[in-house]
């Protein structure tokens, strides 16, 4: 009787809860409209002198689009506007190859948007990239295999993973076999405004000398560290954890062509392959105090708190790596999208959205961004009306919801899940969500095909995340249900509620699950000028 009560009441605040995000998302998204234009009046750019005004149309008659930054969104963006007839310029701060830990694994939604895109040779076997067919999951000695739903698929439809810098230069050579795409080393300092319009950028060359670059569109592909960002969109960047990276040699994965992710404590640790040789290993370390590289603690943190949870075929190699010393560190950042719509400029990519890497969804959804906006671009012949672009082009951010609110969300939802805790209530989530995913048809598949990208609906994940705490809370009712084991899955389930609504509140509740209801959404093609001409 009494379970019935407090399921009912649990029940109730939770409708509750959803209908309190409704109405605060409605009221928060008119206090965006209100930012927008406190946003345009207290900017830095810098303006140019209207004095000049007459030459300019000169020089911009020679480029479309100017692209800032060459890396995972700035070079496949500007092979794609390139490969369309546009005139691009793309200036890139360093064109040698980079050598980081991020970007290493392509889902294979993303491998299908690459596809799309014509640029799938770039991950192929020439970058020495393996393909990647799901994961298997690591808790406590006991793993299970996920894998991705690939049967209605081609063979070559899989996740790719590889060294994230043979991936870009790939891009990059491509790109620059394009004859309307001038790619150059350069770092873009500040974006140049005229009454409210973007109008280029100005940059500093190889020389060290200071150039313009003058385009009816600029965007702004600069990465997570973005400069350039603060103008067009009201960031709040949230840096949950830091992943620290090492490269394993000379041994096999327990599951070959698979990601391995252990549930481990205090946090979740990843492998997977990124050549035929080589494993990356990423090790999460939550909070904001990372043990020094340099003074020896991470190593003994690796050595005395990770290696006791690597699966024993790893662990000789891990110990290895980690006296061979090559340990890199990136900071994890999350960014909900919120864009300040700027005539004349566009982010995308990190510096528009990022979501925690646990995932590995930061390219597919950069890429899936990037065929969206082409498909957008593609009746434009003309991108000179500024203001009319940029009221288009607003659909742009609900149109691209179904992909990056389900990636971004599941990103941020899971590695909470994924945490330990010494909370009894989020302990239980995480073995109900092990434990769901091992139960296998639905239950395995359905999550995998949203973390993959390949179904892009933010509703299946809101009922999957949802069905993990119902089951969780009904395994603790079995045999039955005493005041504890009832106390404790009422907290789960608001434990659980805590972790994704706030998440989807970032994204916003009525462009995740109402698009349709969004005026933006329908916006057509600006009018030719000429076919406004007419019309008088
Ligand atoms: C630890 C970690 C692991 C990750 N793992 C994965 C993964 O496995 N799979 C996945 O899909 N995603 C992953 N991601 C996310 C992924 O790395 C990013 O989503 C992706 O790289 C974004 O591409 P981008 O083009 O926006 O940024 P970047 O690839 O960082 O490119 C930005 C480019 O802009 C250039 N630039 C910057 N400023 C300027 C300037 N002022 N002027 C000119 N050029 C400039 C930079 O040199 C750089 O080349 C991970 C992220 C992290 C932090
Ligand atoms: C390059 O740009 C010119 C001028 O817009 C256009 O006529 C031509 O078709 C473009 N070339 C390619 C290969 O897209
Ligand atoms: C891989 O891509 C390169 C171009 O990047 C191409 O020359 C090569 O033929 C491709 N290899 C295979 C096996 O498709
Ligand atoms: C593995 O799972 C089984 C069944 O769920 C359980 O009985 C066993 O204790 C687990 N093994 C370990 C090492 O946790
Ligand atoms: C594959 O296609 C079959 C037949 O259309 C369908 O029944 C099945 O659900 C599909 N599998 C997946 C994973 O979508
Ligand atoms: C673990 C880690 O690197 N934490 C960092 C997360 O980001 C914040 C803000 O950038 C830093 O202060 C933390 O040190």
């Amino acid at each position: 009787m009494v379970y019935q009560y407090v399921l009912g009441g649990v029940l109730v605040s939770l409708l509750g809860s959803v209908f309190f995000m409704i109405i605060n998302s409605t009221l928060s998204g008119k206090k965006k409209a209100e930012d927008v234009s406190e946003g345009v009046n207290g900017n830095e750019f810098v303006r140019m002198q209207p004095a000049n005004g007459d030459c300019l149309p000169e020089i911009e008659k020679s480029t479309d689009v100017v692209i800032v930054g060459a890396g995972v969104a700035g070079a496949a963006l500007a092979y794609t506007l390139g490969k369309e007839g546009r005139r691009v310029h793309v200036i890139e701060r360093d064109l040698s190859e980079p050598d980081r830990i991020v970007g290493e694994l392509l889902q294979p939604g993303g491998y299908l948007k690459l596809i799309e895109l014509g640029l799938e040779d770039c991950a192929n076997e020439s970058i020495d990239a393996q393909k990647v067919f799901g994961y298997a999951l690591y808790k406590n000695g006991n793993d299970t295999k996920l894998s991705y739903p690939l049967e209605n698929y081609t063979s070559d439809i899989a996740g790719r993973s590889f060294h994230n810098g043979r991936f870009i230069q790939r891009m990059r050579e491509r790109v620059a076999t394009l004859p309307n795409v001038t790619l150059e080393q350069g770092t873009v300092t500040t974006l140049l405004e005229e009454k409210g319009i973007i109008k280029g950028v100005m940059y500093k060359n190889k020389a060290g000398e200071e150039m313009r670059s003058y385009a009816p569109l600029t965007i702004v592909c600069d990465g997570c560290f973005s400069n350039l960002r603060r103008n067009l969109c009201t960031s709040k960047v949230d840096s949950p954890s830091c992943f620290v990276g090492l490269i394993l040699e000379n041994c096999d994965l327990p599951h070959a062509n698979h990601g391995h992710v252990i549930l481990g404590d205090p946090s979740p640790i990843l492998f997977y392959p990124i050549s035929s040789t080589e494993i990356r290993c990423l090790v999460d370390v939550p909070g904001t105090k990372v043990p020094s590289v340099a003074n020896g603690d991470m190593a003994k943190y690796l050595k005395t708190v990770v290696a006791p949870q690597v699966p024993p075929q790893l662990l000789k190699a891990f110990l290895a790596a980690v006296e061979k010393g090559s340990i890199r560190t990136m900071q994890n950042k999350s960014m909900p999208a919120t864009p300040l719509p700027t005539p004349g400029a566009l982010l995308l990519g990190d510096s528009f959205n990022m979501r925690h890497p646990l995932t590995g969804g930061g390219m597919t959804v950069a890429l899936s961004d990037i065929v969206l906006l082409r498909d957008l671009l593609r009746p434009l012949t003309d991108l000179h009306d500024a203001h009319a672009l940029c009221e288009y082009l607003e659909s742009f951010y609900t149109l691209r919801k179904p992909v990056s609110s389900t990636i971004n969300t599941l990103a941020g939802a899971l590695y909470k899940v994924f945490c330990a805790s010494p909370d009894p209530a989020r302990q239980e989530m995480r073995d109900a969500c092990f434990d769901y995913l091992s139960l296998g048809g639905i239950c395995s598949y359905g999550p995998v095909s949203l973390l993959s990208g390949l179904n892009p609906r933010p509703m299946h994940l809101f009922l999957h995340f949802f069905a993990v705490a119902v089951y969780g809370v009904g395994r603790l009712m079995i045999p039955f249900p005493t005041p504890q084991r009832v106390w404790l899955g009422t907290r789960l389930i608001l434990g659980a509620s805590g972790i994704i609504f706030p998440i989807i509140k970032g994204e916003g509740v009525r462009q995740m699950f109402f698009p349709a209801t969004i005026p933006a959404y329908y916006r057509a093609p600006p009018a030719p000028l000429e076919n406004k001409l007419k019309a008088f």
